[in-house]
């Protein structure tokens, strides 16, 4: 079926874009061919290829941990955690070309450093602490973000954020049984995981996005199911379950004013340096220009096996064909 995607000079522009909220509003979820405003298909595509780049991205600063694991169960947690976020970047690219863009365009958006991917993967890992804290911390604030996506209008990637979470719980979960750990070991565990949350909480916070005064796209995301919270609830939500889990294990967080607020029962974080967040965004991150480098290395790296499935899936064509 043709994909439709409405623009507003559509004659019928209006009553289809009645009619497409009042199916949001019913809870129906939207699929690849049926009709969508063109704005709704462009936050899509921008938002689920960022989220894709995100997860590729996120692979490196924990992938270099992996012979450097300290013993063979740990070793293969990481592995197999990795290699989900490899999944989850192949689910999502799927979603997105269910949108009409290809995986080439999505790809040299990315290496070409046009598109954006994740802030929090451009600081680095310098601890093996840094890997149960980015379990803790990073998984759990993409786990509610990507909560309230399973819940999205869009079909293809409510449906991908169900199973993603489902991963993702796991890596939450080990990520915080080693910090623990490391929270009730040696002096020098103590100060390396104490070390690693120093340095994660400020931009595990900021992984949500700007502030929601600052934040463009979300009253459009908002009205059309697309993010069912904004960035300052998720964040809100995030620090609710986190701050309290750290200060119980007897780490602090990094934050002179955090405290728990009686009245509305949040935790009351300070000021957050946007300035950081978008120097980070245009890519003067710590990390940025590593990280690209990485990704179009292993492009180039990975060309003969992108040719070999291709000269592989033309044989077994020719050979359908000849039958
Ligand atoms: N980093 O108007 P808003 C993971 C940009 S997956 C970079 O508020 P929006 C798994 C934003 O794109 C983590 N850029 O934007 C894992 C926009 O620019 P644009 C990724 C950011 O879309 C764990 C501009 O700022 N998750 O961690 C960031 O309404 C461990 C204005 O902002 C997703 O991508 C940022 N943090 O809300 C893997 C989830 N924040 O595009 C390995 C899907 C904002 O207009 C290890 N995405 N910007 O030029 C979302 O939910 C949303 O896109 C937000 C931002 C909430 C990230």
């Amino acid at each position: 079926m043709p994909i439709k995607y409405g623009v507003p000079s559509d004659p019928d522009y209006n009553e289809r874009l009645r009619e497409f909220e009042a199916r949001i509003a019913r809870g129906e979820k939207i699929e690849p061919g049926d009709w969508m405003p063109e704005e709704y298909r462009r936050q899509l595509i921008r938002m689920i290829s960022q989220h894709a780049h995100s997860e590729v991205v996120g692979m490196l600063p924990e992938g270099a941990w992996i012979t450097r694991a300290p013993t063979l169960k740990r070793k293969m947690i990481l592995v197999a955690k990795v290699q989900d976020e490899a999944g989850h970047g192949q689910y999502l690219y799927h979603a997105a070309e269910t949108l009409g863009i290809s995986r080439e365009a999505m790809l040299e958006a990315l290496l070409s450093g046009k598109a954006k991917y994740s802030s929090i993967f451009n600081y680095p890992t310098l601890t093996w602490a840094d890997i149960g804290t980015i379990g803790w911390l990073v998984d759990g604030a993409a786990i509610k973000n990507q909560t309230m996506l399973a819940q999205c209008s869009y079909g293809p990637y409510s449906r991908a954020m169900v199973r993603i979470c489902a991963e993702e719980t796991f890596h939450h979960k080990q990520g915080k049984e080693m910090v623990l750990l490391y929270a009730k070991g040696t002096p020098k565990q103590r100060q390396m995981a104490q070390d690693a949350i120093n340095r994660w909480w400020w931009p595990a916070l900021m992984m949500m996005g700007p502030h929601d005064k600052d934040s463009p796209n979300t009253e459009i995301l908002v009205r059309w199911g697309i993010k069912t919270k904004t960035n300052d609830q998720v964040r809100q939500e995030f620090i609710n379950e986190h701050a309290p889990e750290i200060l119980e294990a007897g780490l602090s967080i990094p934050d002179p004013e955090l405290r728990y607020d009686e009245q509305t029962g949040n935790w009351r974080h300070g000021p957050i340096n946007w300035d950081e967040f978008w120097q980070v965004v245009s890519g003067n991150g710590p990390m940025n220009k590593e990280r690209l480098e990485a990704r179009r290395r292993a492009h180039a790296e990975g060309a003969w096996v992108r040719e070999a499935l291709e000269a592989y899936a033309a044989k077994k064509q020719k050979a359908a064909l000849a039958v």
